[in-house]
């Protein structure tokens, strides 16, 4: 897609928003919108920022994207057409359009970017995966007719290796990396973002997800993981899959009926990924493997 074909798209995707800012410097795009839903703005509304003071991950952790080298946004939505127990999928449809847009934005091979439980988008390499992106959906007066939730996503765009800081320069990746030096231009992501957004969406609004979709990019299937839970126990299991009704991980359970059981994402604090084994035979990954290194 040209760049001017991305633009135009984009512009016309604005009727879809009913409010859209891009600010130059804020606390966090989330709270941003957030305040933006207590004074009644209706969905979708977006929020764009160059700099976040106090970037957020989830569990009070931090997100840290240097001016110039990510895309950073929040959307606001009032998902009523959703039950409770369906809200995941509002993270799940944006994380799902930013990988789509960022494989063709950084003419990356289809299929490339995976997601990792519940919604990060990760580069899977030999070594292990490398998180390219994350998703922060919060949501409030769930389960009433005021429910309302603001879903952050924080994408590593144009930031080159050696910038990269030292404490995260072993477990992340960007879209310039993984390109091989690509440069990548936030504003083309947003635009191609905003294009597969939408159609997504209003697919939520009549009842619909992409399971399939969800199911193919995800990078745990097969493998050893470590589940880190919120009181600090962790434990050492196989993902089996994720299930497309209530948005949880499934894993190895011999002791549960059929021999695997649900993790839900507010169960869980973190999950590590363990690295895949290889078919020697054919150089692809397949299930089964061992050991949890990252
Ligand atoms: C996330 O949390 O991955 C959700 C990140 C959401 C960020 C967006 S930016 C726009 C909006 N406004 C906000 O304030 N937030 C959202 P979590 O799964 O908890 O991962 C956080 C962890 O990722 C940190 O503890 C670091 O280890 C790591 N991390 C921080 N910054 C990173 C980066 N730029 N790239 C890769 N990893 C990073």
């Amino acid at each position: 897609m040209t760049t001017e074909r991305v633009a135009a798209a984009a512009s016309t995707r604005i009727a879809f928003f009913s409010r859209y800012e891009r600010l130059r410097s804020v606390t966090s795009t989330n709270d941003i919108v957030r305040g933006w839903m207590a004074e009644g703005t209706p969905e979708v509304c977006l929020a764009v920022a160059d700099e976040q003071t106090a970037g957020r991950g989830r569990l009070g952790r931090a997100w840290i994207a240097p001016s110039g080298a990510a895309l950073m946004l929040s959307l606001g939505f009032l998902p009523r057409y959703l039950p409770p127990d369906r809200l995941w999928r509002l993270p799940a449809v944006v994380a799902l359009a930013m990988a789509d847009a960022a494989e063709e934005v950084a003419g990356l091979p289809i299929g490339m970017l995976r997601l990792k439980w519940p919604n990060d988008i990760v580069v899977a390499a030999d070594e292990g995966v490398r998180k390219l992106a994350g998703v922060l959906s919060e949501a409030e007066g769930t389960g009433t007719a005021a429910v309302q939730a603001v879903v952050g996503i924080g994408v590593n765009t144009d930031w080159r290796s050696e910038d990269f800081p030292p404490e995260l320069a072993g477990s992340m990746t960007s879209l310039r990396e993984a390109s091989r030096g690509r440069p990548i231009d936030s504003d083309l992501l947003l635009a191609a973002f905003l294009l597969r957004l939408e159609p997504r969406v209003l697919a939520l609004r009549d009842g619909h997800f992409d399971v399939a979709g969800w199911h193919d990019r995800q990078v745990t299937t097969g493998r050893m993981v470590r589940i880190e839970m919120p009181d600090g126990s962790a434990q050492e299991v196989r993902a089996v899959g994720v299930d497309g009704a209530s948005g949880a991980l499934l894993v190895e359970d011999a002791a549960a009926p059929g021999g695997e059981r649900e993790l839900l994402v507010g169960e869980v604090a973190h999950v590590r990924l363990g690295p895949a084994e290889r078919d020697a035979t054919r150089g692809a990954p397949v299930s089964g493997g061992r050991g949890v290194t990252s």
